[in-house]
């Protein structure tokens, strides 16, 4: 068993030497992180090079990252960093074997290549950068050697001791499980570091202005368990955004400008937008990525200015055919002015749920325009609403190839029961979408049976989803379920699957239950 250990490789097994790289950068890469969160307001080295990454080669990474994790383009993002970091560190280790100091110049390479990316953002410290990605760097080059060491068995002299390569093994897997353990420790610190940016808000003495208009949360009248509450509770809210590291804007600083094709540009401070009159409802935002079933979609209680009334004060030119809303973190979103022709509810909301904004959600402000997917409408961290020509700019999922308008496809899902049920009276439901229309109805299908209407609950107005119940009686065995809606202008749900690229998922949603 300690063939590759005792074979009289002088400078440790390939393999060990793979291991302990890989092992280097782990403690390299949490020892920098560790470090970086001196300056919680700032990027840490991994989010840096991520940013980096999402802003210049990660132009596919939402396409790639929906074919694979489905919807979480940034943990696709996380995870194949580890990657890179794991490979870039077994390419070490092995170097080290052959030449330690070559192996350093190595390290020290990355590690250049971390600092620019870190400078590069623009909240920046640049010493913290340094000083945080320097001392990464020296604990990865310790650790490679503290390991290399162990990874090499003592010379045989003369007679073999037994077990002495089983000690040498035991050595080095105990410094490699101390380090890696240590790391792990090092990260998940960081992370609980830094993991006040993205709840905590800066509001100062602020608080929530009385809303000048409000429609309340009606009693919806549907109480079949495992369906979704009306309102989502902020906490279970869908997130999805471009941003690894979650912006945390200062109230204090903090502007909102309407700019472009308009006759009196200007810019308000948060305090200016908390005195214009305000209105408080509950609408649905569901992202493009959502797939037949899923939960990328949630009803909240958005509380904020109308968007019609900024663009009065400023006078939207003739010439105007795109609203386009721009973050501090440099996302943006376009969508036509001519959605708001019909008096749909759009909103620069500061109010999500009663309170302001989480900062995951987009504090200070963000759009909230019913009936259009978020990424061409939702835009958080909201500093800018640019009016341009439709042609005249494309935000920023557009060139990447989803389409450039987003309308909400009529959707309808199952959300009990999802797998087993006991036989007998049961009840199946969930919710349906379609918001800025509303819907008429939606209708359930056991098996090959008939297609049964459901009964829907309350809704606060055409902005919302609505819950829906149906009884069944449940008898033994599989049984496929399925359900569609139909909007309040009679349009059914597209019954032909296809996928959330480039415009949105259709299909009817399908469960199989096993009854028991
Ligand atoms: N600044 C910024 N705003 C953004 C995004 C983003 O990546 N950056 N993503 C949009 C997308 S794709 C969606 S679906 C919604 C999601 O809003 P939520 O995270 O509050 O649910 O935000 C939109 N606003
Ligand atoms: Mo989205």
């Amino acid at each position: 068993m300690n063939d590759e250990v005792d074979k009289g490789d002088t400078a440790g097994s390939p393999r060990l030497s793979a291991i302990s790289g890989i092992v280097a950068a782990l403690a390299g890469v949490s020892g920098a992180e560790l470090v970086s969160i001196i300056d919680t307001g700032g990027p840490s080295p991994l989010s840096a090079v991520g940013d980096v990454f999402i802003d210049t080669i990660g132009v596919r990474v939402k396409d790639i990252a929906v074919a694979i994790f489905g919807t979480n383009h940034r943990t696709a993002l996380v995870i194949a960093m580890l990657l890179v970091i794991g490979a870039l560190g077994a390419g070490v280790g092995r170097l080290h074997r052959r030449s330690a100091p070559r192996a350093r110049v190595a390290v020290l390479f990355v590690a250049v290549l971390g600092l620019l990316a870190f400078w590069s953002r623009p909240d920046a410290t640049w010493w913290v950068g340094v000083v945080s990605i320097a001392l990464g760097a020296v604990t990865s080059v310790a650790c490679l050697s503290v390991l290399s060491q162990r990874s090499v068995p003592r010379p045989p002299a003369g007679v073999p001791i037994p077990g002495t390569g089983t000690g040498d093994r035991r050595g080095f897997l105990r410094a490699a499980t101390t380090i890696s353990l240590g790391a792990g420790a090092a990260l998940a610190v960081s992370r609980v570091a830094r993991s006040g940016d993205t709840v905590q808000v800066a509001t100062g003495t602020r608080s929530l202005p009385r809303p000048g208009s409000r429609i309340d949360i009606p009693s919806t009248g549907i109480d079949t368990p495992g369906v979704s509450p009306y309102i989502t509770p902020t906490r279970d809210f869908y997130r999805i955004d471009t941003a690894l590291r979650v912006p945390r804007v200062d109230a204090d600083t903090w502007e909102l400008s309407v700019t472009g094709l308009v006759e009196r540009p200007f810019t308000i401070n948060f305090d200016e937008l908390l005195e214009m009159d305000s209105v408080s409802l509950p609408v649905t935002i569901a992202c493009v990525s959502n797939p037949v079933g899923g939960d990328l979609v949630g009803t909240a209680e958005w509380q904020g200015v109308p968007l019609r009334a900024l663009l009065d004060q400023a006078g939207v030119s003739a010439e105007a055919e795109q609203i386009v809303g721009r973050s501090v973190d440099r996302f943006t979103a376009g969508f036509p002015l001519a959605a708001l022709d019909d008096e749909r509810t759009a909103i620069v909301a500061y109010g999500m749920n009663g309170e302001f904004l989480p900062a995951l959600h987009g504090f200070p402000a963000r759009l909230v325009v019913s009936g259009l997917y978020g990424y061409v409408s939702a835009t958080k961290w909201l500093s800018q609403i640019d009016l341009t020509t439709w042609d005249g700019f494309d935000g920023y999922w557009v060139p990447l190839g989803w389409s450039k308008e987003g309308p909400v496809k009529i959707t309808s899902r199952i959300d009990t029961p999802r797998n087993r049920v006991m036989r007998g009276a049961t009840a199946i439901g969930g919710v349906a979408v379609a918001p800025s229309v509303g819907i008429d109805r939606v209708e359930v299908q056991v098996d090959d049976g008939e297609w049964r209407t459901a009964s829907l609950g309350r809704v606060a107005g055409d902005d919302t989803w609505v819950q829906w119940s149906i009884d069944w009686e449940a008898t033994s065995g599989m049984h496929w379920l399925r359900c569609r809606a139909v909007d309040s202008d009679g349009n059914l749900q597209v019954e032909e699957p296809s996928p959330v690229a480039p415009d949105g998922a259709t299909g009817w949603h399908t469960v199989r239950i096993v009854v028991d």
